[in-house]
């Protein structure tokens, strides 16, 4: 039977895995193996000489993580796919990966807090030079491109401020200068946004959120070119060795299966929430994707699906009121990390991003009073009680 290309809902369940080759087990077995054992010493030589395909060791390559990774690259239409034991290893892996001593990075003017102490590290120990960008025109982007430009690195939406950059207009200028643009696509998933397919070249996930979904996992994907993967594969990811473990492989790929029904539910669930935040007296700004009103809805319309289930607001008042805001809350958790079943709330300026100075904070938009809330899959009525209920005591 000729198969044609699979749906995304279909491929979140299917992609990647045969039950006929794993004598029909439905859900796919966890290889919780570390070594293989080959049949004789030559085929071991073999192996090793890269001569004849097949498993020589977990941190190498183990199957429950290749299904993993030829499923997540089936859905951000790439190429090939690779998983790791965070989104840290991820944006590691490939960010060194990219680059040597004294190259210069682009990156959009926001970014998880942990990403931009990489960036620092990497600045102080090999003078790897970042300079920040809006990205808002063609000509702003080629005006910071340099002979040593290795790399245009992008978050969209933005953590936490849901600013968005235009993926197809930053990948046209890349291609003029042959620059390969990375995409961190943790905020939508590839449910509602597909980097890739506008122009982009590599795209990384933090799998901790929404592609997990359930908050019991932390882990990391790239998907690319195969010749890029292999050769992440074979240097960052071994030599350095952040590999994703079999089970935690194998929790992603349940939390994949329910992905898209999930992401409808938690963007259901923050449209109604914005609606409530922008008519209530105590709240200053809604940041939503979505949201007619919204600087950057034009960008939201050319690419992305839907507006997806974080929002971020600034309540009226200092860095006091936003805290007492989280401190009257009942059911809805004072927590970092987001994508999960759970309403999550937090402070990003003495959290998620309290490691950026002060003054790049404001240049940012992380303000004081600025508060991040990852929309969980609860009654939106409860969510919205529970909000409303706290705003009433500030
Ligand atoms: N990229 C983005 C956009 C993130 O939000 C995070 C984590 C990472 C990469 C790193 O992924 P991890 O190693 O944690 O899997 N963001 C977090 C946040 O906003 N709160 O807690 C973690």
């Amino acid at each position: 039977m000729i198969q044609k290309q699979k749906r995304f809902e279909t491929a979140v369940i299917h992609e990647g895995y045969d039950s006929k080759e794993m004598l029909g087990s439905l859900s796919t077995p966890i290889f919780q193996t570390s070594t293989y054992s080959f049949e004789t010493a030559e085929l071991g030589e073999r192996r090793f000489a890269g001569e004849e395909s097949g498993y020589i060791y977990s941190r190498l390559g183990n199957p429950t993580v290749r299904v993993l990774e030829e499923r997540v690259a089936s859905l951000e239409k790439g190429e090939a796919g690779l998983a790791f034991a965070s989104g840290m290893a991820a944006v590691s892996a490939v960010l060194i990966a990219l680059t040597k001593a004294n190259d210069h990075i682009i990156c959009s003017s926001g970014l998880y807090g942990c990403t931009f102490g990489l960036l620092t590290m990497m600045r102080e120990k090999y003078n790897i030079m970042t300079d920040f960008s809006e990205m808002k025109s063609k000509e702003e982007l080629r005006s910071l491109i340099r002979p040593e430009t290795t790399v245009i690195y992008v978050e969209t939406p933005i953590n936490p401020t849901m600013r968005l950059i235009d993926l197809k207009q930053v990948a046209e200028v890349a291609k003029e200068y042959g620059i390969p643009v990375v995409v961190d696509n943790t905020f939508s998933s590839p449910y509602l946004q597909q980097p890739l397919e506008l122009g982009c070249d590599i795209v990384l996930h933090s799998a901790t959120k929404y592609i997990g979904g359930h908050g019991d996992v932390i882990a990391g994907l790239v998907v690319g070119k195969k010749s890029f993967i292999d050769m992440v594969s074979q240097t960052t990811q071994k030599d350095i060795g952040g590999v994703i473990s079999p089970f935690d492989a194998w929790l992603l790929l349940r939390g994949l299966k329910t992905l898209p029904v999930r992401l409808d539910r938690h963007c259901d669930n923050a449209q109604k929430i914005v609606e409530q935040l922008k008519m209530h007296r105590k709240i200053a700004n809604v940041y939503y994707p979505e949201d007619e009103e919204n600087r950057d809805f034009s960008i939201m319309k050319k690419q992305m699906k839907r507006g997806g289930g974080i929002i971020s607001f600034e309540v009226k008042g200092d860095k006091s009121q936003a805290q007492l805001l989280l401190n009257q809350l009942g059911f809805i958790k004072i927590a970092v990390s987001l994508g999960d079943a759970e309403t999550l709330i937090e402070h990003p300026a003495t959290m998620t991003h309290a490691s950026i100075p002060y003054e790049v904070r404001q240049q940012m938009g992380i303000t004081d009073q600025l508060i991040r809330l990852s929309v969980g899959l609860e009654a939106w009525e409860d969510i919205w009680a529970d909000l409303e209920q706290a705003l009433e005591q500030l």
